[in-house]
């Protein structure tokens, strides 16, 4: 069985399980919390040098590191990962806006904000910081939603996946959807897909604890 190493409150964690939901694949889930620093430990860095979940093992053995990589090895050969090279390289570019553009500031702003108590005057720096910038990649998301039902051609893609996990938590961030309605259908869309279930859902057959 496949095993991931990440938990329930990740928006990178969940684009894998959304994934793995669409495509009922079942896995074992291993609870590494960031908010207990586990993922910058030795024994998780052990698992993913880069010392962040999500991590997974495929039944062979072999682990993979980095939500976009992950998404990207399980979509190939389904409807979520195009056939056309165009629509590949379109998948990529809106997977490349969500890590540098959009998971930066709004995934920052909503750990800081909901996960943090006590904030440093850098973290309020940081969060003034990148407000606007999470506010102008919303703008970028709803150029495209306004008019398009997707982000890339006329399914959904794992570009969808990987930005639908934390515009759906925007406002934990501090960021209002409400004058976005292309986003607003858009995120109504997803949730109305087979397999959809809400980020902080179990899917995991068995839930294990760090380090195990
Ligand atoms: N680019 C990575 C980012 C992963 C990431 O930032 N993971 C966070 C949890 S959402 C984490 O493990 N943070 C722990 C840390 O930075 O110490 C991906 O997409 O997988």
């Amino acid at each position: 069985m496949l095993t991931l190493w990440g938990n329930l409150e990740s928006g990178n964690v969940y684009k894998v399980r959304l994934l793995w939901g669409w495509l009922g694949l079942p896995h074992r889930r291993i609870d590494v919390d960031q908010t207990r620093g586990e993922p910058a430990t030795p024994a998780f860095r052990a698992v993913n040098p880069i010392g962040k979940v999500p991590a997974v093992r495929l039944e062979d053995g072999r682990v993979l590191g980095e939500s976009g990589a992950i998404l990207q090895f399980f979509a190939n050969g389904t409807p979520y990962w195009p056939a056309d090279p165009w629509e590949q390289a379109e998948v990529l570019r809106w997977m490349f806006f969500e890590q540098y553009s959009h998971e930066p500031a709004i995934a920052v702003n909503r750990y800081l904000r909901r996960f943090v108590a006590e904030r440093s005057a850098f973290d309020e720096e940081r969060l003034r910081h990148n407000h606007p910038r999470g506010e102008r990649a919303l703008d970028v998301m709803e150029a495209r939603l306004a008019g398009h039902d997707w982000l890339v051609g006329e399914g959904p893609t794992i570009a969808d996946i990987a930005l639908y996990a934390y515009t759906r938590v925007a406002d934990e961030g501090g960021f209002d959807l409400a004058p976005r309605p292309g986003i607003g259908r858009w995120l109504a869309r997803m949730e109305a897909l087979p397999g959809y279930f809400p980020m902080r859902q179990e899917t995991a057959v068995e839930v294990l604890e760090f380090p195990s």
